[in-house]
């Protein structure tokens, strides 16, 4: 074997090989987390993956997701050329075309709904990927849409709109100087490996964690306290909690005196709550419950880590999320260090110690010029507390009634049916538009029925914009070029911008220019930023004060912590509006639909996330797919699962009054007894279609995905619905 044979062998980078590093960052995940990535590019091929050790996220470290890199870049079923639909929708029948062609027929087919009908009729989607996300908004908004909508509609926004609702502005745990951490209902260990990095270090210097999750997880098992609350029930949960720290005189007397609104009414609310009955509501033991309470308000500097969805997967998320919430008021730890501390986000929702102009950027128009926005009737509170987009759960009863107004066109990117309760419906829905177009990397089910698909390309293939919370910042640069005929999402949005006519002068600026010009307040430009291709340190980090409400007050409407919202009030009598964080159980539950519930007598919790898949993603992979050979499962506890006489791996069936899917049983410890979890987002079994499509919170808009009604039955001699 020759040198060069050996050092090719061991990937070896270095000018005898050929083979050079470049430098990137991780997007098939959660956007706020993005590990580095170490690059191993020959001959314009990425051929080895690993992590960076310089970048301070994640340290050197790769998910399986992550290190399936290449598998996912190089994937067979990727997008090559634009193309045009000529078979019936779904049948997946396009023909390619030129990028001129698609792009002119979107530009002019847009242009004409919009003279016709008004911009309101184009909507513009963005699916979970976050990066060209401002980009877009500008887009739709200087085009005159006030519908840009997200994936957000499902996900962060209604977990923000609680904490806008009581503080006026959100704050997020201090992992790094907070005593006590009560994890609300999130599995970092799964989700986002920098938290859980975070937290294991915070345990070693002695931190207390609690953690509500109704699983056991790797998260629950570092925990001191886990309180296993029954999906659903845990603003009952939050406010027996409150009950033991009011009783108890634990809470912050000083804050509630003189920074609060509405807590008289709140204590008297809360008096029914009492431990034994949070027992019964919740099924937390209540001497645990009482512990918690205690722990949490005795161990100052305490705070709560929400998660962007479980506890808001339901129809009462976001009343329940204000209870919890109303216990940092409680203890006074609002925007303290180690508390539930406000720092301004810089980019996309992550705090990156900048300033920038990203709002500035987004809203390149006034709501107030624009029709209102999609679920605006239907939906108040959203169109009060979600300043960034219109709600997507609307959408296609929007498309169907053509009420306030009709919607003729869409351009979606990364849009999938399957994020949506009742996707086919959805799916359905967009049959009636004059032109759906849909952005992706890979020829999706959702693809297939749109009338012009365009091909992006992945995150290694070109640039992108990303902030860290320790005061991190990287502009990404294409470690290779876009494959095949595939561009960036942003590319495609600065042509449109050019081919609308839009009178925008930033859009005709251009993408970089853009950048630099979010950036301008922060000091870094775009040419700082490519000097670092694997990131740098911001050279002037801002850690704003504590408690600044003490000079700002808070921005509710009566400049204090609400525990009786004064937004809410306004909606008086209305079910699900209440002024205090009152509890109702979900609206399909043993309590509130008896009947329902004799005939499926499971809570169905869908989307709890597995370490492999990131939604509908991951499926394509071979080499995540290979952590799961029992795909698609159910999680069921082994004690019901003896009751229905159920082996593991049986085949059963899942029906909700809505529909029913045959999936595998995998039989879990994890799971509480009376609850079936369905991982979404897999085309074999979408567990998303036994959701009726407004089964919704309705202030916030969001599925109730983690509280349905189910039942299960043993499949005699039935295989899967794919098989
Ligand atoms: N591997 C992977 N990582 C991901 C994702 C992914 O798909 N795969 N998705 C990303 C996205 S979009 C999001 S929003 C985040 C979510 O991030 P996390 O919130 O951390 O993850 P989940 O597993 O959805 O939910 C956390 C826990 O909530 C529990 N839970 C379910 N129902 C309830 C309830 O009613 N009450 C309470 N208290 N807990 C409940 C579940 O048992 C679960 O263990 O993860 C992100 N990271
Ligand atoms: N039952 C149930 N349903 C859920 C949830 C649940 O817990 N349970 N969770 C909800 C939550 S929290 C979320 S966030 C949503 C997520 O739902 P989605 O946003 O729909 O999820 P993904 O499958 O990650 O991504 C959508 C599409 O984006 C494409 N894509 C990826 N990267 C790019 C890119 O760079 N450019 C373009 N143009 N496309 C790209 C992917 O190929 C995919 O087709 O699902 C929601 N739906
Ligand atoms: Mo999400």
């Amino acid at each position: 074997m020759t040198n060069f044979d050996r050092l090719s062998l061991g990937k070896i980078p270095g000018p005898e090989t050929g083979i050079e590093i470049r430098k990137s960052i991780c997007a098939i995940c959660d956007p706020l987390t993005q590990c580095g990535l170490d690059l191993y590019v020959k001959d314009g091929k990425v051929i080895k993956v690993e992590g960076s050790k310089e970048h301070p996220y994640s340290v050197g470290t790769l998910c399986s997701k992550g290190a399936a890199q290449r598998q996912y870049v190089y994937s067979e079923d990727r997008l090559k050329t634009p193309l045009k639909r000529i078979g019936p929708r779904g049948s997946g029948k396009f023909e390619p075309i030129s990028w001129d062609e698609a792009l002119e027929t979107i530009a002019s087919k847009f242009n004409q709904i919009k003279n016709q009908h008004g911009p309101e009729s184009v909507v513009f989607f963005a699916g979970y990927t976050k990066y060209f996300r401002p980009y877009l908004k500008r887009l739709a908004h200087s085009f005159g849409s006030p519908n840009y909508m997200s994936e957000s509609s499902t996900c962060y926004q209604a977990m923000a709109m609680a904490q806008k609702l009581t503080f006026g502005t959100p704050g997020g745990p201090d992992v790094k100087n907070t005593k006590c951490l009560l994890i609300w209902s999130a599995n970092p260990f799964y989700t986002n490996p920098g938290k859980a990095r975070a937290i294991i270090e915070a345990k070693e210097r002695g931190m207390k964690l609690i953690v509500v999750d109704p699983r056991q997880t790797p998260t629950t098992a570092l925990a001191d306290i886990h309180l296993p609350v029954k999906p659903g029930a845990d603003g009952a949960l939050a406010l027996a909690m409150a009950n033991v720290i009011i009783r108890e005189k634990l809470y912050d007397q000083d804050f509630v005196a003189n920074h609060s609104y509405g807590f008289e009414d709140f204590r008297e609310y809360v008096r029914a709550f009492t431990p034994e009955k949070g027992e019964e509501l919740t099924g937390v033991p209540a001497d645990r419950i009482i512990s918690a309470a205690r722990m949490f308000a005795a161990e100052k500097p305490s705070a709560i880590m929400p998660s962007a969805s479980p506890v808001v997967h339901h129809t009462n998320g976001v009343q329940n999320y204000r209870a919890i919430f109303a216990l940092v008021g409680l203890t006074g730890n609002y925007d303290v260090h180690g508390g539930n501390f406000v720092v301004r986000p810089s980019f996309i929702h992550i705090p990156g110690m900048i300033p920038t102009r990203e709002h500035e950027f987004t809203q390149s128009r006034p709501w107030e010029e624009m029709a209102p926005r999609i679920g605006a009737d239907k939906f108040p509170v959203w169109i009060d507390m979600v300043d960034e987009e219109a709600q997507a759960m609307h959408l296609p009863f929007q498309i169907r009634s053509a009420d306030p107004y009709p919607l003729k066109g869409l351009i979606g990117f990364g849009m999938n049916h399957r994020m949506w309760p009742d996707p086919n419906g959805l799916l359905e829905s967009l049959e009636k538009l004059d032109l759906f177009v849909n952005v992706d990397i890979f020829m999706t089910d959702t693809c297939k029925y749109a009338d012009i698909v365009l091909p992006a390309c992945t995150s290694v293939e070109r640039s992108e914009l990303r902030c860290y919370p320790m005061g991190y910042i990287i502009f990404t640069q294409p470690a290779i070029a876009p494959l095949y005929d595939s561009r960036a999402d942003t590319d495609i949005i600065y042509e449109l911008a050019a081919r609308f006519g839009l009178d925008d002068p930033l859009l005709h600026a251009g993408y970089e220019a853009s950048v630099g010009w979010i950036l301008e307040p922060s000091g870094i430009s775009v040419a700082d930023l490519e000097k670092h291709p694997g990131g740098m340190f911001v050279p002037n980090p801002v850690r704003p004060p504590e408690k600044k409400y003490l000079k700002q007050g808070f921005k509710t409407p009566s400049g204090k912590m609400e525990f009786k919202s004064r937004v809410l009030e306004k909606y008086e009598g209305k079910p699900g509006f209440e002024a205090l964080p009152v509890y109702t159980p979900p609206k399909y539950s043993k309590e509130l639909t008896p009947e329902l519930a004799h005939e499926y007598p499971f809570i169905l919790n869908t989307g709890a996330r597995l370490p492999m898949y990131v939604h509908t993603r991951t499926f394509r992979l071979s080499w995540t797919n290979s952590l799961r050979p029992n795909h698609p499962a159910a999680d069921i506890n082994p004690y019901d699962a003896a009751r229905l006489g159920l082996q593991q791996d049986e085949t059963i069936r899942i029906s909700t009054s809505r529909d029913a899917i045959v999936v595998k049983a995998n039989l879990t410890q994890m799971v509480q007894p009376g609850v079936i979890h369905m991982y979404h987002g897999d085309a074999t079994a979408d567990v998303n279609t036994l959701f009726e499509g407004d089964y919704l919170d309705p202030l916030s808009g969001y599925p109730g995905f983690k509280s349905a009604l189910c039942k299960v039955e043993k499949v005699q001699g039935k295989k899967f619905n794919h098989e």
